[in-house]
């Protein structure tokens, strides 16, 4: 995967001639549909490399219009438009192409989730030992005393819908913390975390730049990394799943997973995935 400035010019080239909407991107996905959800909003599909956006990977696509995963089945093959506008991706235009047989997953490359165990609300989190974004050592069981929000990011993630959702949420969840002195005022105060599960690309100064695009206060928001297998380890027991499938070690599949811990170094609560809004938090931190 290319860092966004190379990979601009290139979907600029596809834009020219394709986008209908001058802040929409297309792009051509091609793979295999592993399940379909009930509801038929969201499919997860093993696809192969999405010329000028990201390496071959397996994760969830929504659909804004549920017929169009009807008559889909788990290994389908399709091609499908992805669309991605500046805070949502969607598929589009999906065809069936052919039907293959499911792989079994490998074995020997359990997800994350299941080589951890996954801590329980009212359970103590485990320390360890992280660096910030001024490449200062920091131990996370130093937040205990302060509510702290917790997610996991990197700053390369293509997908509007993962990393950068958790991005923007933080930002709002910053600047509504501000507004409201009942919050800021809880025992402690309140701490954002983000943890960078890719630290060959995410230094210390590549944070340290990407939170202050974010505008950032380092006050009430932290961005660490650490040793990549302590990382993956401890965004494991939140039920962080990350893959590195490829050769390219930059190139990484991951869920989502964002947690409140008490003052006392305690899970709350976790939420998974992208459903959850700001609001949401906010009332749960009340
Ligand atoms: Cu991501």
């Amino acid at each position: 995967m290319r860092s966004h400035l190379v990979f601009w010019p290139i979907v600029a080239a596809v834009c020219a001639a394709s986008c209908a909407r001058s802040d929409e991107r297309h792009f051509v996905l091609q793979g295999q549909v592993l399940s379909i959800a009930p509801n038929h909003h969201e499919a997860t599909i093993k696809h192969e490399d999405i010329q000028g956006l990201m390496p071959a990977m397996t994760m969830p696509y929504r659909v804004r219009d549920p017929k169009l995963l009807d008559g889909l089945a788990p290994g389908d093959l399709i091609k499908a438009r992805l669309v991605l506008v500046s805070n949502d991706a969607y598929l589009d235009q999906v065809l069936k192409t052919g039907r293959a047989p499911l792989d079994q997953p490998p074995a020997e490359a359990p997800a994350a989730s299941s080589r951890f165990e996954l801590i329980s609300p009212g359970q103590q989190v485990p320390n360890v030992t992280l660096v910030d974004q001024d490449g200062r050592r920091r131990e996370f069981d130093s937040f205990k005393g302060q509510t702290v929000v917790l997610t996991f990011m990197y700053t390369r993630c293509p997908m509007p819908t993962f990393c950068p959702l958790m991005d923007r949420n933080f930002a709002a969840i910053q600047t509504k913390l501000k507004a409201d002195p009942s919050l800021a005022s809880a025992p402690g105060g309140v701490q954002l975390v983000s943890i960078s599960f890719d630290p060959i690309t995410d230094t210390p100064p590549v944070l340290k730049k990407h939170a202050a695009t974010l505008g950032a206060d380092p006050k009430t928001w932290t961005f660490l990394t650490g040793d990549r297998d302590e990382v993956d380890k401890f965004a494991g027991r939140f039920g962080v799943s990350v893959a590195r499938v490829t050769a390219d070690a930059r190139d990484i599949t991951h869920n989502l997973r964002t947690a409140i811990i008490d003052p006392s170094g305690r899970l709350v609560k976790v939420y998974t995935g992208n459903e959850w809004t700001p609001d949401q938090l906010l009332a749960d931190l009340k």
